[in-house]
């Protein structure tokens, strides 16, 4: 057994995330490693609409720290002095974005994170409830996960929240309470797994224990507050 998982053991926290009441999982960071789909998808768009936008590596970096897609772009229009774009045309932008991560998950797929798929099986074995809770879209869950999970992906979670289903996304709390209100849960015997700062906010405003399972894009952001912060799931088994 290595070092990581002795200590988690020892720590007791094993056994408070087999018997949390449910599990909600983030997804874009914390199921895959989706950002850099999200990335070439964004600059795919840009492109189509003729548009001299190419977002790097280190651009993206930086406004990932804005949740949404469609208020990433806004804000870099602002910083780009490109303010003639209207809500429309951010909307239009964000639904070829949008087709694009499609098309380049459907054709290169994205897999699931170490240990995601470990976990998802545990809980199942036990009986726990699962659910989504997420700033991207539902066509970009499902798309990533009938690649990773199946077509029947959906069966396994009991509530799945989209950015869109709610009035403001993370690090506001708004998905993760509409996750507990769907489930019928209080916050404190659950468990929301996450990959950023921003993620980690939210489900701590809404009083939910976070383990986070850090990303490429958020490897250095504050944890502090968490629960648990691992490298990969894999780490973690229970
Ligand atoms: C991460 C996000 C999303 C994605 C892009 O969501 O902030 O905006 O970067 O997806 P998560 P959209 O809460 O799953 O980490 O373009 O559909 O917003
Ligand atoms: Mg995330």
């Amino acid at each position: 057994m290595n070092a990581v998982l002795a200590a988690i053991r020892a720590t007791g926290m094993r056994d408070l995330i087999a018997n949390a009441r449910a599990l909600i999982f983030d997804v874009d960071g914390t199921l895959a490693e989706t950002e850099e789909v999200h990335r070439c998808a964004f600059n795919g768009a840009f492109s189509d609409a003729g548009l001299d936008w190419h977002w790097d590596r280190a651009t993206y970096g930086q406004l990932l720290r804005v949740a949404g897609g469609k208020e990433r772009i806004r804000a870099f229009a602002e910083r780009d002095g490109a303010p003639s774009l209207t809500v429309a045309d951010i909307a239009e932008l964000h639904r070829a974005k949008t087709a694009h991560y499609a098309a380049l998950i459907a054709s290169g797929g994205c897999p699931l994170r170490p240990g995601v798929g470990a976990w998802i099986e545990s809980a199942r074995r036990r009986g726990q409830r699962l659910a989504i809770a997420t700033t991207t879209t539902l066509g970009n869950i499902d798309a990533l996960l009938s690649v990773a999970l199946g077509k029947n992906w959906a069966d396994l979670f009991e509530a799945i929240v989209a950015g869109d289903d709610v009035p403001r996304k993370k690090p506001a709390p708004d998905v993760y309470v509409e996750a507990l209100s769907r489930l019928a849960l209080e916050p404190a015997g659950c468990i929301a797994i996450e990959d950023s700062g921003n993620g980690l906010v939210a489900a701590s405003r809404a009083g939910i224990p976070v383990v986070i399972t850090r990303s490429a894009y958020f490897r250095d952001d504050d944890w502090t507050g968490a629960l648990l912060v691992v490298d990969d799931l894999a780490d973690i088994d229970y």
